[in-house]
C-alpha cells in the first residue's frame, strides 16, 4: 500500500470468519518470517498491527465479506480508494480548454485487478473512515462516490502532508460534501453580478481605451470571486487586516471590485486625468503617490471597509513575486502590538496575507521558496498566509510545458506539507467553496494553504500582443470559449434563478454605469487642469539636527540593569567575563560598538520605538559583538537583557532568520511598512550577501518614496572593511547604495566611531513616523567593533550628537601649514589614525572623515576646508578597489570642493573583483594603501 495515508480506519472490519483466520496465519508468519508473507499483507500489517476482530465487522457486513472470499480483492479495493483520494486530481476536470490531458490510469479498478462486479460484492464501509454515504451501499457505489468528489472541478492534493489529523480533517471535508455545497438564489445572482462586472470593466477598458496596457483578468475572473470570499471570510471572523500582494495580471480589476477604487479613478489613470478628483467622500479610500510616479498596475490602495477590515493592495514593482515576503512583512506587523515591554504580543487571528502568484513565476522565481520557508519560523510567521496562483497555464509566450520540471505550477508547495487544492476557474461555486475551504485550513492550522486557480489567458500577455504569432493552437481553442459569465449566466438560468432577458440586461446595465462614469471623468478632465505632486519638504531637506543625546545617568542606570541578570542564571564563562567588563567601560571610556549599539536600543525602548532586528545570527552578531539575547550554560535557557531594563514604552525582539537575503529583506521593509514607529533593522551576516536582495534595494526601498509616496525608515546594517578575508566577506559594495542615492531617497553611513553610531541610530529612531523619514544603510564595521580607537567615551553618549563629518583629531593644529587634505569614510580613516598616530610630523596633513557618504556633507566640508588656505590638494583615500567604494560618487563632489585644488585618488587599482584572495596580499596592498596617502609630507 504505497501511498496508504488515507484508510484512517482499520481494514481489518472487512474481514471476518475464515478470511480473518487466514489473516491472522499470515499475520503469526509474518512476525516470524516476513519475507514468506505476501509484500501488501506485509504492507497492511506494518501499518496497522495485528487482526483483530472489531465490533462493526462482525454483524451487517459479515454476510458481505464472507462472500468475497478473497482477501487480495479487498486489499486491492483499499488500494483503489487511496489512490483516488491521492491522485485524482490527475483526473480533475480543472482545465476550462480542456487542453491537457488528464490521467485517470492510478485510479481505475482494472489497475488493481478489479472489475465492477468485484467492487459491488465488498461493502461500503470498506471504502469509508466512520460515515457511509447515505447513497452508497457497496464497494462499487463507493468508488463511484469518491471519484465524483475527487475528480469533478476540483482537485486534491493532501497526501503529502505529514500530520495525519490535518489530513482526516481536510479528508473528512471533501467526503462530507462540503465541496458541493450549493448557494441561494441570492447568493447566484450575486455571483453573477460579480462577473458581470469583473468582465464589463475589461470590455469596456478594451473598447474605451484601445492599445492601452491593462492585464485583463479575463480567463481569471473568477480570481474577483476567489478574493471577495476571503474577504468574507475575513470580516465574519473579525479580522483587521487583510494584506493582498498580486503582480499585473488582474490586478485592475481586484483594485476596482475588492479594493473598491472606484470606477472613475480607474478610467481616469487610463484617461490621464488626475484621479484626485474622485476619490470616495466617505474616506474609505487611500491611495498614496510618489512625485515621479509609476504605471497604473503597479499602484496599491488601501480600502477600510466598514466592518472594520482594512484591505491592502500592496504596491510593487514589475519584478515578479518580489511583493510577496513584503506582505507577508506587512501582515506579521499588522498582527503585532508593540506598545508594551519585553517581546511583541502576536495575534495571527487579526489580519491575513494573500498571495496571488502567476504560474510561470510561481514555479521559476526563487523568493516565492524563501517565502514559504518563512511562514513556519517564529520569527516570521503570521499563522499561515493564502496563496493562490492565477494559473493562465502561459507565462508571455511561454507554454506551461517549457516554463518548469514538474507537473504542476504548485509542486514547490508541497515541499512545504501544506495542502494544494486545483479548481477550475470556470466554475465559480467551486471556486467559492475553495475560497471558504482555504480559510477555514488557514485558521484551524495556522499554516500556508495554496489555491491553484486554473483558467487561461484571452488575450495576449498584455492587450497589444497577438497571441496566435506563438501560440496558435491555445488560442484556437481560446477564441471558441464561452466567457466565465456567459457559461455561469446559462447555469442560472437553467437552473430557474433569473430568465435569459435578466442576465442580458444585467450586462447592458452595467456597461452603462461604467459608461457613467467616465463621461463624468471625462467633463471633469476638460474642466480642471493637472494634479502636480510634489516631493514633501521634508524629503527636500536632509534630516533636521535632533536631539540625540541621553543623560549620563540615565545611560549608567540602563547599563547596570542590562547586566543585572538573574541569580541562578550563568552565561557561558568568557562571554560572563566580556560582558561583565561593561559595567567599567562608561567610566574608562571604552564603550565598544555592540555596547553602545545595546545602549542605544535601551534608550530608544524607553523613549517608546518598538525594536525588531532580524538577520542570519543577529542575536549574537556575526562577529560575536551583539548578544542580545544570552544563553545559560547548565540549562540553555534564555535572558534577553533589553526586555529587562525599567522604563520601557515598546517592544524589543531580534530573531535568527532564516538562510536568505531577499526574502528577509522584503519582510522587514513590509514590516516596517505597517509599523512606522518600529526602528525595523535587518543585518547581513557579510554586508557583501546583501546583493543576493538587490531587487529589494532597487525597487522597493531606494525608490517606493518618489514611485508611489510610501515612508520606511528600514535600517540595513552591513559588515563592511577590507581586512583580508577574501572576495565575499569584504566589501558591501557601498558603491551599489551610492548610485542610488537621489531626491534625499536614504541615509548612507560609514561611521568609524561606536559614540557616532549610536547617535546615528537614535537619530533614526527620532524620525520614524515623521514626513521626514527616509531607510538609512549603514557600513558596519568588523575590526573596528572592539578597536580601542573606535569606542566611545560616555560623554559622547550623553553630550554629542551624530556628526556628518570627524576631523582627525591631533592634525590641522596649524592651518598655515596644512597642504593635503585627506577625505575618507569608515574603517580606512581608522588604519589612517593609527599611522598619523597623535599627528606629530604631519604638519602638512589634515584628514576629515566623512561619517555620513548621502546626503554628502557638503556644507560642513566647505567650511573645514576653507580653513586651510594652503592647501594644495584634496586626496580621497578609500580601501576599496577604484571602481568600487565611494570614490566615483564622491568625485563630483570633490570637484565642486576643490575650488582649483587638485584632486586625487589614493587606493586599490581598478579591480574585477573586491579583495585580494589571500591574507598577505591583502595586507601588502593594505599597506601600500596607506603609505601613499601619507607619502612626502
Ligand atoms: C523578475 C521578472 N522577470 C521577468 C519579467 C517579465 N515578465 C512580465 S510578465 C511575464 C510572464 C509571467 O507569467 P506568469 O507568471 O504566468 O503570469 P501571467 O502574466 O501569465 O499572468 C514576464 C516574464 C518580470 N516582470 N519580472
Amino acid at each position: 500500500m504505497s501511498n496508504n495515508v488515507f484508510t484512517a480506519g482499520s481494514p481489518w472490519s472487512a474481514f471476518s470468519g475464515p478470511n480473518l483466520g487466514y489473516l491472522m496465519e499470515q499475520y503469526d508468519l509474518f512476525l516470524q518470517n516476513p519475507e514468506e508473507v505476501d509484500a501488501e499483507l506485509v504492507e497492511l500489517f506494518q501499518q496497522y498491527g495485528a487482526p483483530v476482530l472489531e465490533e462493526a465487522s462482525s454483524s451487517a457486513q459479515t454476510t458481505q465479506t464472507a462472500q468475497t472470499g478473497d482477501v487480495k480483492k479487498v486489499l486491492a479495493a483499499i488500494r483503489l480508494a487511496d489512490a483516488i483520494r491521492a491522485f485524482g486530481h490527475y483526473a480533475a476536470d480543472v482545465y476550462p480548454l480542456k487542453d491537457r490531458p488528464l490521467d485517470s490510469t492510478k485510479i481505475e479498478p482494472t489497475t488493481y485487478g478489479l472489475t465492477d462486479a468485484d467492487l459491488a460484492e465488498l461493502p461500503a464501509s470498506l471504502f469509508f473512515n466512520n460515515n457511509v454515504p447515505a447513497n452508497v451501499s457497496n464497494g462499487k457505489q463507493a468508488v463511484e462516490y469518491l471519484r465524483s468528489l475527487y475528480t469533478d472541478k476540483i482537485g486534491f492534493e493532501y497526501a503529502h502532508i505529514e500530520n495525519e489529523s490535518e489530513r482526516n480533517w481536510i479528508q473528512s471535508k471533501i467526503e462530507s460534501g462540503f465541496f458541493k455545497a450549493t448557494l441561494s438564489a441570492d447568493e447566484k445572482k450575486a455571483v453573477l453580478e460579480q462577473l458581470t462586472r469583473v468582465e464589463n470593466f475589461e470590455k469596456f477598458l478594451h473598447k474605451t481605451f484601445v492599445g492601452q496596457k491593462r492585464f485583463s483578468i479575463e480567463g481569471l475572473d473568477t480570481l474577483v470571486v476567489l478574493i471577495d470570499e476571503i474577504v468574507k471570510s475575513a470580516e465574519q471572523n473579525k479580522m483587521k487586516s487583510l494584506q493582498i500582494g498580486m503582480a499585473h495580471r488582474g490586478r485592475l480589476n481586484v483594485l476596482t471590485h475588492i479594493v473598491k477604487k472606484p470606477y472613475e479613478m480607474m478610467f481616469a489613470d487610463f484617461a490621464h486625468v488626475p484621479n484626485d478628483y474622485f476619490f470616495p467622500k466617505d474616506g474609505s479610500i487611500e491611495i498614496s503617490k510618489g512625485w515621479t510616479g509609476d504605471v497604473k498596475y503597479h499602484m496599491g490602495a488601501t480600502y477600510y471597509k466598514p466592518s472594520g477590515l482594512t484591505v491592502k493592495l500592496a504596491y510593487n514593482p514589475s519584478h515578479l513575486e518580489v511583493v510577496s515576503p513584503v506582505v507577508v512583512g506587512s501582515t506579521r506587523a499588522a498582527q503585532e502590538e508593540t506598545s508594551n515591554s519585553g517581546e511583541p504580543v502576536q495575534d495571527t487571528s487579526k489580519a491575513l496575507a494573500v498571495i496571488v502568484h502567476g504560474d510561470a513565476a510561481f514555479s521559476g522565481e526563487g523568493i516565492v521558496q524563501e517565502t514559504f520557508n518563512l511562514a513556519g519560523t517564529k520569527g516570521f510567521t503570521t499563522g499561515g498566509s493564502i496563496h493562490i496562483i492565477s494559473n493562465n497555464m502561459i507565462g508571455f509566450t511561454t507554454e506551461y510545458y517549457d516554463s518548469r520540471s514538474t507537473h504542476y505550477s504548485s509542486d514547490l508547495a508541497k515541499g512545504y506539507g501544506i495542502p494544494v487544492v486545483h479548481v477550475n476557474a470556470d466554475d465559480p461555486e467551486a471556486v467559492i467553496q475553495v475560497a471558504k475551504f482555504a480559510f477555514e485550513y488557514r485558521q484551524t492550522f495556522g499554516k500556508d494553504i495554496l489555491i491553484d486557480l486554473i483558467g487561461y489567458r484571452r488575450y495576449g500577455h498584455n492587450e497589444t500582443d497577438d497571441p496566435t504569432v506563438t501560440n496558435p493552437l491555445t488560442y484556437l481553442l481560446v477564441d471558441k470559449h464561452p466567457t466565465v459569465r456567459a457559461l455561469y449566466g446559462e447555469r442560472v438560468v437553467n437552473e430557474g434563478i433569473v430568465s435569459k432577458e435578466y442576465v442580458e440586461q444585467l450586462d447592458k446595465d452595467i456597461y452603462a454605469e461604467m459608461q457613467k462614469c467616465y463621461d463624468y471623468v471625462k467633463k471633469v478632465g476638460e474642466e480642471k487642469g493637472p494634479f502636480e505632486i510634489e516631493m514633501p519638504e521634508a524629503v527636500k531637506q536632509p534630516y533636521p539636527v535632533v536631539e540625540t543625546s541621553v543623560p549620563a545617568d540615565e545611560l549608567k542606570q540602563i547599563n547596570e540593569e542590562l547586566l543585572a541578570w538573574p541569580e541562578n542564571f550563568e552565561p557561558q564563562n568568557k562571554l560572563a567575563r566580556i560582558l561583565k567588563r561593561r559595567t567599567e567601560a562608561l567610566e574608562t571610556g571604552k564603550i565598544d560598538w555592540g555596547h553602545a549599539e545595546t545602549l542605544a536600543f535601551a534608550s530608544i525602548l524607553r523613549e517608546g520605538n518598538p525594536i525588531r532586528i532580524t538577520g542570519q545570527d543577529a542575536q549574537r552578531g556575526t562577529f560575536s559583538q551583539r548578544h542580545l539575547v544570552l544563553h545559560d550554560k547548565n540549562n540553555g535557557s534564555e535572558w534577553t537583557p533589553l526586555h529587562n531594563i525599567s522604563g520601557v514604552k515598546a517592544s524589543f525582539s531580534v530573531y535568527n532568520s532564516p538562510l536568505t537575503e531577499a526574502a528577509i529583506v522584503g519582510y522587514e521593509y513590509g514590516y516596517n511598512l505597517e509599523n512606522e514607529k518600529a526602528l525595523t533593522i535587518w543585518e547581513g551576516q557579510f554586508g557583501d550577501f546583501a546583493n543576493m536582495a538587490q531587487v529589494m534595494f532597487d525597487n522597493f526601498i531606494s525608490a517606493a518614496r518618489s514611485k508611489w509616496g510610501i515612508k520606511s525608515g528600514l535600517v540595513l546594517l552591513l559588515p563592511n572593511g577590507m581586512e583580508g578575508q577574501g572576495p565575499e566577506h569584504s566589501s558591501a559594495r557601498i558603491e551599489r547604495y551610492l548610485q542610488l542615492c537621489a531626491e534625499n531617497n536614504w541615509i548612507v553611513a560609514n561611521c568609524s566611531n561606536a559614540g557616532n553610531y549610536f547617535h546615528l541610530l537614535r537619530r533614526q529612531a527620532k524620525m520614524l513616523g515623521t514626513e521626514a523619514v527616509r531607510p538609512l544603510v549603514v557600513a558596519t564595521p568588523k575590526s573596528l567593533l572592539r578597536h580601542p580607537l573606535a569606542a566611545a567615551t560616555l560623554e559622547q553618549l550623553s553630550e554629542g550628537k551624530f556628526e556628518e563629518v570627524i576631523e582627525q583629531p591631533g592634525l590641522g593644529q596649524n592651518p598655515e601649514k596644512v597642504e593635503r587634505i585627506i577625505l575618507a569614510s569608515g574603517k580606512v580613516t581608522i588604519d589612517l589614525a593609527e599611522a598619523v598616530n597623535d599627528g606629530e610630523g604631519f604638519d602638512k596633513l589634515h584628514i576629515i572623515r566623512i561619517e555620513q557618504l548621502y546626503p554628502f556633507p557638503m556644507a560642513q566640508l566647505k567650511e573645514i576646508i576653507a580653513r586651510y588656505p594652503n592647501a594644495k590638494e584634496i586626496v580621497w583615500v578609500q580601501e576599496e578597489p577604484k571602481n568600487q567604494g565611494p570614490w566615483r560618487f564622491a568625485l563630483e563632489y570633490l570637484l565642486e570642493l576643490a575650488e582649483g585644488k587638485k584632486v586625487r585618488y589614493v587606493g586599490r587599482p581598478e579591480m574585477s573583483s573586491t579583495s585580494e584572495g589571500d591574507t598577505d596580499s591583502h595586507k601588502v596592498a593594505q599597506a601600500k594603501v596607506i603609505s601613499e596617502a601619507l607619502a612626502d609630507l
